[in-house]
């Protein structure tokens, strides 16, 4: 067997993350790794329902994911999470909570300009009108991780080769 782990991804609207975590579940469950996705967006829904995008509730969206995660962690589970996650502050404490030493930040950088192009969802177009309030990136800050343990750029990559890359990173850690 493996033994458990938490991915951390980190990153704007638009990045990639959730696409990221996707693909790399998909690679990890071919390699026999038990998996388990938390993806912010949809836990909104459920365990986070009620939370807002001010300061306090991201940071309360984070708190509570990072004890999901480490549940999952410790039960042995491979828990890949995907938040923006925008405060420095609040992904060091869930690194803390899950334990550092299973913990891998991944930041999935990509320049806001290329997020604001790429706009999925019409998000970004919404907060530049002021529809939506305190837009990461736009209308609420967004603190890059100065030490993540894996960087993919994807604006500059394809997600083959970020997915490539982060395996590389996640296998040194599995076993
Ligand atoms: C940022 C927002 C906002 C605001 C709605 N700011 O790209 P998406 O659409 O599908 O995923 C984003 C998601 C962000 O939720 P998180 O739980 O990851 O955020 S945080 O870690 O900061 O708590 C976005 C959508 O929700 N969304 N309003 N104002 N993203």
């Amino acid at each position: 067997g493996h033994r458990g782990l938490c991915i951390w991804f980190t990153g704007l609207s638009g990045a990639g993350k959730s696409t990221l975590a996707n693909a790399l579940e998909q690679r990890l469950y071919e390699s026999g790794v038990h998996t388990y996705l938390l993806d912010g967006d949809n836990l909104r829904h459920g365990l986070n329902a009620g939370l807002g995008f001010d300061k306090d509730s991201r940071r309360e969206n984070v708190r509570r994911v990072a004890h999901v995660a480490k549940l999952f962690a410790d039960a042995g589970v491979v828990v890949v999470t995907a938040l923006i996650s925008p405060f420095r502050e609040d992904r060091d404490s869930a690194r803390e909570i899950v334990s550092s030493d299973s913990f891998i930040e991944v930041y999935v950088e990509c320049p806001v300009e290329v997020c604001m192009t790429r706009d999925p969802k019409g998000l970004y177009e919404k907060a530049k009108s002021g529809v939506i309030k305190e837009f990461t990136g736009v209308s609420s800050p967004y603190e890059p991780p100065l030490q993540p343990d894996i960087t993919v750029n994807t604006s500059e990559m394809s997600i083959q080769d970020c997915i490539d890359h982060i395996l590389e990173g996640v296998k040194s850690k599995l076993y």
